[in-house]
This record gives C-alpha cells, structure tokens and sequence, in this order.
C-alpha cells in the first residue's frame, strides 16, 4: 500500500504540471511560459513525438502525451521507453529469462487502480504477485510521476544551474515580511516568487520567501531562494511568530500547522482541493490565473504582517548555513565538460576508475524522528561516504539536513572528505573558475530522483556496462514518506543497492523480507538494505562499492 500512495502522489505531481503545460501551450495558462526550449525539445524528441512545428505545438504534444502515460490501458509509458536504458527495459520484459514475469506497466491511472483492486479482500494473495506488482509501480514512480514532473518542470521554469543561498529557520527574517511555500509542486511558488521580487522594487518593509520540503527545494535550484526547513521544521517555521502566511500545496504538510498557526498571527493557504489542513485559508490553484493568485498571496501577506505581535517573535541568533544547489544533469556534465572538453562523462568515469572516486552514493528522502537526534542518520552517513572518498549527490529533505551541517558549503579546505574525491572536487573547481565545489551535490527535490538516473545512465553507457556493475549505492536513511517506498522499489528495479533506515510495513512476511533483502537481487540486480545506524549503513555500502570495484577490474 505505500508504495501504491508514494507512485499515486508522484503521478499527481506530474499530471497536474503536465496540464499546466497543455494550458500553456493552449494560451490559456499566460503566466507561464517556456523558458528552456532546449529542454522542450530534447523532450518532445525523446518522447519519440513529430509532426509538431511550433514550440506551442511541442508542448501540448509532450503534455499530452505524459497524460495519456497516465491513463493508457495498454503498451508501456513512452517516459519509460525514453529514460530507462535498454538493457533495463529488456530485464523488466522478461525478469528471470523464462518469458514468465514481466513488470513492465501500462498506465499509471490503471496500474494503480489495478494494485488497489488486487489488495482488496479476497483478490490477490499471492506475495510473489505483490512483489512484483510493487516493482511495477516503482517503475510507475520513475518515469510516469518522477521524470514526467521533473523534466516537464525543467522546460517551464528552467534548468537548474548553480544558485547560492541559504538555509535555516534563521532566514526567516524579523525585520521583513514573511511567507513560506511548503509542499512538492511549484507551479504556484514559481509565481509567488516572481511576485514577490516585484513587489520587493518598490516596497519597503520587503517580502521574503522562504521554502520548506521540495517547493522549496525547488525554487532554491531555479532561483536561489533560502530554504527555512525540511519535512520536521514546518511547525517550528510558524513558532518563530514572524511567518505572515505559509503557502501549502501538496504532500508532508503536517495536519497541525493551521492548529499551530491559530495560536500566531500566521495564515495557512492551501491550495490543492486534495489537501486541505483544518482551520486553513483555502485558494485553489487555477494555473489559468496564477498571476492574480500569486500577487494576492503576496499581499495577504503585507496585509498581515500588521498583525505580527512582536512580543511572540523569537528567532535564535544563529546565522544560516551558506550553500551551493543547482546540481541538474546539464548543470553536472557542464562542469564536467570544462575538466575534459568533449568528454565530460568520460572525465568522471576516469576518476572512479584510478580510484580517487571509489563510487558514487545518492542518500534521499526525508528526515524522521526516529533518529536519534535532527538529521543524525543522514549526517553521519554522509560523513562517512565522504571520508571514504565516495561522492555523494543529494535531494529532499536529507539535502536540507545535510545543507545544515555545511556539506553544501564550498569550502576549498574539504573538511571531512577523503584526500582522492577532494583533489577531484577541486579540480572540477579550478576548471570552472570557481573557489571550491560543495562536497555534496544538491540534484533537487525528490522528484529529482529521475536526474539521478540520468547520471547512472551516461555512466554505464560510457563504462559499457549495466547499472547494477556501477559501484553506486542509495540511502534513504531517515525515511517516513510512503513515495520513499515507491523510489526504493525504482531504485532496485534499476540494480541499485538501495539501503533505508527503518523497515518497511512488510516485516510480518519473511518471504516477502528474504525476496526484498536477497533473492531479488539475482533478477535485478538491487536490493533493500535495512540498517538504523549511520555507521554501519556506510559500512555496508561501503562494502558494495568495493565489490562492484572488483568485479569491474577497477
Ligand atoms: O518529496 S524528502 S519528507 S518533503 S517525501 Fe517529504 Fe520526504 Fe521531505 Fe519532499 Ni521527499
């Protein structure tokens, strides 16, 4: 079941962005437009779309057909056939080489449906069926909700490239107005933004938006806007009394935050009509008047910031943490272009092959208290893959975390990382003028997961191997979200060895625990790894990358 809410959630991200596209290509939608065409293009190309002349024609090509991804009863998503590589694509046809299983899905809308069915009482009981049907919606995950989202976003907002910022509670600023967007879909803080900035040339006191989760994550690697908190600081941004409204759209909203709110001058205003908190604003998001939705959340916060009461203000002394993001695909192989022009993924491979790389780690997903102490697993895990000499990318709330432990900071002295990967960061450095690169790399939101196959994808093509030979491994390693699930499921159905921190609601079925944890590996290659500790986790992978190392002769 949570895997079938972590795919549903991600599939509604990227149907509501793909409408939005199909509006913009109408006209309708004229607060938006495109502003990578190149991105629209590579798209429209690797949908395997033609006969469209105009880039308006693009679009509502490429919208469409991300929507009927969603909906088609038959034939497999033209989103997977465009991002998966083909050697998974033919593993996922036939699993074990017998023609007997296959986890290629149709539509996301009819395999969801169909796996709810299945659980229903009385249908499917057969935990081999489960298993595979869940590896299924993984695939769902990844390419009809996670690529689709991700790459339709890139096209109408921009490819990420380098941005600094900030991050803390403590950009949240007493001597200005205040207003947080929170959530996944930034169709709506896209805007805010941009109103805000106008808004910001002309006024003063200014207003200063701040993110929360992945909207914020998102419009930290599109705009540079200073991130206030992850999934476990929501309530802590109201408690600081200087917040005038907290826009919500979808997924990690907490069902407290208007209750916590009542108790400040701060204003809840959800906007999706499927997540609504008690005691909330309501503003529906209308992409066809965004503009006009935008501009008045902006000045419902002017408004209230006269209701502030200074005496229930309290923000701790304490400076935010400098960062680095804008780590997309393009933004990764452009730096890498200025170490070896011609071959960037090549200048990569080369390093993970005479070992100043050992491999390459993605930790993801969410902060959760069941750590010891805020961010614990996710820090220490990462500090030991550094130390180690693995370069470590990040998204999500653990990218966050990990932003407030400076491991985003460009720090030319690479405290913590091992001799090899800080000679190859400053080398990356150097030969795109800058001082240093953060030893973490932020690739985004947790829709962002997919840039992170694109990356495994160039690697093995160049090295001419599969995925599942990559000395690479995953971690989500404080999770609580069910979409972490879904992405653990695409995460091995790629080959990778996927490690999460806690165990999934599974562990009343040894079968189902030894298929996950072993035996799948033999068909794909991945597998969960479920392990608490940092320490041990790391080791753990560790231990995988050095194997894979071996087995590839490097
Ligand atoms: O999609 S990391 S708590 S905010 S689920 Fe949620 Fe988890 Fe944060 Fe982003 Ni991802």
């Amino acid at each position: 079941m949570e895997t079938v809410r972590g795919a549903s959630a991600h599939v509604g991200h990227a149907r509501r962005v793909a409408n939005t596209l199909k509006l913009v290509a109408e006209g309708t939608a004229s607060g938006y437009s495109i502003k990578d065409i190149t991105k629209l293009n590579a798209i429209y190309q690797g949908l395997g779309l033609s006969g469209a002349g105009s880039t308006a024609e693009k679009a509502r090509a490429i919208a469409n057909a991300t929507l009927d991804d969603l909906t088609k009863l038959e034939g497999v998503p033209k989103w997977l056939t465009y991002k998966a590589n083909r050697e998974r694509q033919a593993k996922w046809a036939d699993l074990i080489g017998d023609g007997n299983y296959s986890i290629l899905p149709a539509g996301a809308h009819p395999e969801i449906s169909e796996a709810m069915h299945s659980s229903s009482l009385g249908v499917d009981r057969d935990w081999v069926n489960y298993l595979l049907r869940s590896l299924k919606l993984g695939l769902i995950d990844g390419y009809c909700g996670l690529h689709a989202a991700s790459s339709i976003q890139d096209a109408l907002f921009g490819t990420p490239s380098l941005v600094t910022a900030k991050s803390n509670l403590t950009v949240i600023d007493p001597n200005q107005i205040n207003m947080v967007v929170h959530g996944h879909v930034p169709l709506l803080a896209e805007k805010i933004v941009e109103k805000a900035q106008e808004y910001n040339k002309t006024h003063s006191p200014k207003v200063n938006v701040v993110g929360m989760c992945c909207t914020g994550n998102e419009v930290l690697m599109r705009h540079g806007i200073n991130i206030a908190g992850s999934l476990l600081q929501q309530e802590l941004a109201i408690i600081t009394g200087a917040v005038e409204v907290m826009v919500v759209d979808l997924q990690c909203i907490y069902p407290a935050v208007a209750e916590v709110a009542s108790k400040f001058h701060t204003k809840i205003v959800s906007t999706d009509p499927i997540a609504r908190v008690s005691k909330d604003l309501h503003s529906k998001f209308d992409p066809t008047q965004a503009d006009a939705q935008a501009e008045y959340l902006v000045n419902l916060a002017v408004s209230n910031y006269a209701n502030r009461d200074p005496g229930k203000v309290f923000i701790p002394n304490i400076p935010p943490h400098d960062l680095v993001a804008g780590f997309s695909t393009e933004m990764i192989v452009a730096a890498l272009n200025k170490v070896k022009p011609g071959d960037p993924i090549g200048a990569l491979v080369g390093q993970i092959a005479n070992g100043n790389i050992r491999g390459v780690a993605a930790v993801i997903g969410c902060d959760s208290v069941r750590a010891e102490q805020y961010g614990y697993r996710i820090v220490n895990l990462i500090k030991e893959l550094l130390a180690n000499n693995v370069l470590v990318v990040v998204t999500g709330c653990a990218a966050i975390v990990a932003s407030y432990y400076d491991l985003l900071k460009a720090d030319p002295g690479y405290p913590g990382v091992g001799k090899g990967l800080a000679t190859v960061l400053d080398v990356i450095a150097k030969a795109n003028g800058l001082e240093a690169v953060p030893p973490c790399l932020h690739m985004g939101s947790c829709v962002d997961n997919s840039r992170i196959e694109e990356v495994l994808n160039a690697v093995a093509a160049n090295l001419g191997v599969r995925i599942d030979q990559l000395p690479v491994a995953a971690s989500a390693p404080e999770y609580v979200a069910e979409k972490a699930v879904a992405i653990a499921f695409w995460a091995v159905a790629l080959g990778v060895f996927t490690h999460i921190g806690d165990p999934p609601n599974v562990i009343a079925s040894t079968n189902v625990v030894n298929a996950l944890t072993d035996f799948v590996e033999m068909a794909l290659g991945g597998k969960i790894y479920v392990n608490s500790s940092p320490f041990t986790a790391a080791a753990k992978m560790l231990e995988v990358i050095e194997a894979k190392r071996r087995a590839l002769g490097i």
